[in-house]
């Protein structure tokens, strides 16, 4: 295993085939939190405990508060330089695929290629109805989706008091607002009804939900096919970047050996050492150890 970011982009400058796996860690240094280790809780609960259609069941609205937050922030959060150097990649190789198991919608906001960008697990700007009966799926960035799910403001800032009782509306609009951080568990999360939860507009009898993939459920069909095409396709695969992933959800990882046996070698950039892809390291591959936001410009320049 090396470091060499010399040996690397030699590599690369020759690769035809390219994968690129992403995961949190990529959008860290943009200020959005990973599932696993530090930053994996969302108030109490494990954020993966609540990526599950059994708690969305249980208690939609807890489930719809913990998206309608994750919406809000990946919505203030800027793509970050890895970002827009993968976009860039994506631009310049024709042979380029990003897997991204993101949903934070900032690949997209970097420009990178749609066809060349594979959603693994859906986005958090789709949404869709959870009625058996009712297709109905749309892509939507309102923030709040309801108003009912809006972050509440600290009624304890002056300034927040002020922008509410003393300033005309359109000021007020402006105003620079103190949001609760409602992910810390000391903070009260208001109560939402399940009647003011988001609805949906045609059948208008199903609840909607966010259009993302929780643990249990099958990958959208197309996306699977598209990347499967685009392995089977391939004679070869020259290499595979593993970026900012832990590398331990299903069917994701597999698709590292999957390169692998394609011939693939292996790069992986994270900021844990530990976090190494399930088939191991070997010799041939690269670990870069670090912030992905800065070793990924680096190593693709
Ligand atoms: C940095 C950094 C910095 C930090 N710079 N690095 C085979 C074996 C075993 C189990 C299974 C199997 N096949 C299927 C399963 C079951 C299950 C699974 O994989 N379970 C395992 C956990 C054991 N898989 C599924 O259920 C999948 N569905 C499925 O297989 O369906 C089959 C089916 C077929 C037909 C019909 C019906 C069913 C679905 C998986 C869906 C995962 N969903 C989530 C939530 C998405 C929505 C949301 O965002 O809320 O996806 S869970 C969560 O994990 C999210 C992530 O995309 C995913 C991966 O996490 P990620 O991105 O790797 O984050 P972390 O936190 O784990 O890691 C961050 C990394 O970054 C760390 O390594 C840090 O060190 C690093 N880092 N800062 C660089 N600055
Ligand atoms: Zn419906």
């Amino acid at each position: 295993m090396s470091s060499d970011i010399e040996s690397f982009a030699a590599h690369l400058q020759s690769s035809k085939r390219i994968l690129a796996l992403l995961g949190a860690g990529l959008s860290a240094s943009s200020g959005l939190p990973t599932f696993r280790g530090a930053g994996g809780l969302w108030r109490t609960h494990d954020a993966t405990s609540l990526a599950t259609p059994e708690a969305f069941n249980a208690d939609p609205a807890l489930v719809w508060q913990f998206y309608s937050y994750r919406r809000h922030m990946a919505l203030k959060a800027q793509p970050n330089r890895a970002h827009l150097a993968l976009a860039e990649l994506a631009r310049k190789n024709p042979g380029f695929m990003t897997l991204s198991q993101n949903v934070d919608g900032l690949s997209q906001r970097a420009k990178h290629p749609s066809d060349k960008l594979q959603l693994l697990h859906g986005s958090l700007f789709n949404v869709k109805c959870t009625s058996f009966y009712c297709s109905y799926h749309a892509e939507n960035f309102t923030d709040p989706i309801v108003p009912a799910l809006k972050i509440p403001l600290d009624e304890s800032d002056p300034t927040t008091k002020e922008a509410r009782h003393a300033v005309s509306d359109a000021l007020q609009a402006k105003q620079e607002h103190k949001e609760l951080d409602i992910s810390d568990a000391n903070i009260h999360l208001p109560s939402v009804k399940i009647s003011d939860l988001p609805k949906c507009p045609e059948c208008h009898k199903g609840l909607l939900r966010p259009g993302v993939v929780w643990f249990g459920e099958a990958l959208p069909s197309k996306v699977i096919n598209t990347v499967d095409d685009f392995i089977v396709d391939s004679d070869k695969i020259d290499l595979i970047m593993v970026i900012g992933t832990s590398a331990k959800v299903y069917p994701a990882a597999g698709y590292v050996d999957r390169a692998r046996a394609k011939g693939a070698r292996v790069a992986v950039i994270n900021a844990d050492r530990a976090d190494a892809p399930a088939g191991g390291i070997s010799d041939s591959d690269w670990f870069f150890e670090g912030d992905a936001a800065q070793i990924v410009p680096e190593i693709l320049r």
